[in-house]
């Protein structure tokens, strides 16, 4: 079985959240061997996809990890971490959360499914995501836009 090298963007806007992302972070090695941590960047909350501008400042980061699951199994356990972290998408669908596990990339791969798409549909145009990215994957490649993520850090931060 080969492994693939996935990217998730990490962010926690409830609780304690270094310690949140800390937590989440030592969970993902149980899916994978995780290669690189970028530094956590405090950021203001983006108004979009069920977040408010008034809701509390972000703690967001990125990691990079070999993994031998399949991207379903690997959102699976992504959703699994965020529920074990105190995540209840039932109850508080939107809002702050203690931990929100988005997966950003996944080898080369392009999956279009009503589950899972990938690359993550709004990672291009989200600065919280590409700044930590960049620090540990600035060649990483996305294969939807054809660009590198430093090319696409480039192309938002001159838009
Ligand atoms: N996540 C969102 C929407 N807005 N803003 C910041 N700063 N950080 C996030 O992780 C974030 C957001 C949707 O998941
Ligand atoms: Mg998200
Ligand atoms: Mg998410």
């Amino acid at each position: 079985m080969t492994r693939t090298r996935a990217f998730v963007a990490l962010g926690s806007n409830l609780g304690s959240r270094e310690a949140n992302l800390r937590t989440a972070i030592n969970r993902l090695r149980q899916l994978g061997e995780v290669t690189a941590v970028s530094e956590f960047h405090a950021t203001r909350a983006v108004p979009e996809s069920g977040v408010l501008a008034t809701d509390p400042d972000f703690l967001n980061a990125a990691a990079a990890i070999e993994t031998r699951l399949d991207a379903h199994t690997l959102l699976h356990g992504l959703l699994q971490i965020e529920a074990g972290l105190g995540r209840d998408r039932t109850t508080a669908p939107v809002g702050p959360r203690t931990v929100d596990l988005d997966l950003l990339l996944f080898g080369d791969l392009v999956i279009e499914t009503p589950g899972l798409v990938v690359p993550h549909p709004h990672m291009h145009r989200r600065r919280f995501v590409l700044e930590p990215l960049c620090q540990i994957a600035p060649n990483a490649w996305h294969p939807g836009l054809g660009k590198t993520v430093a090319e696409l850090l480039r192309g938002l931060l001159a838009a």
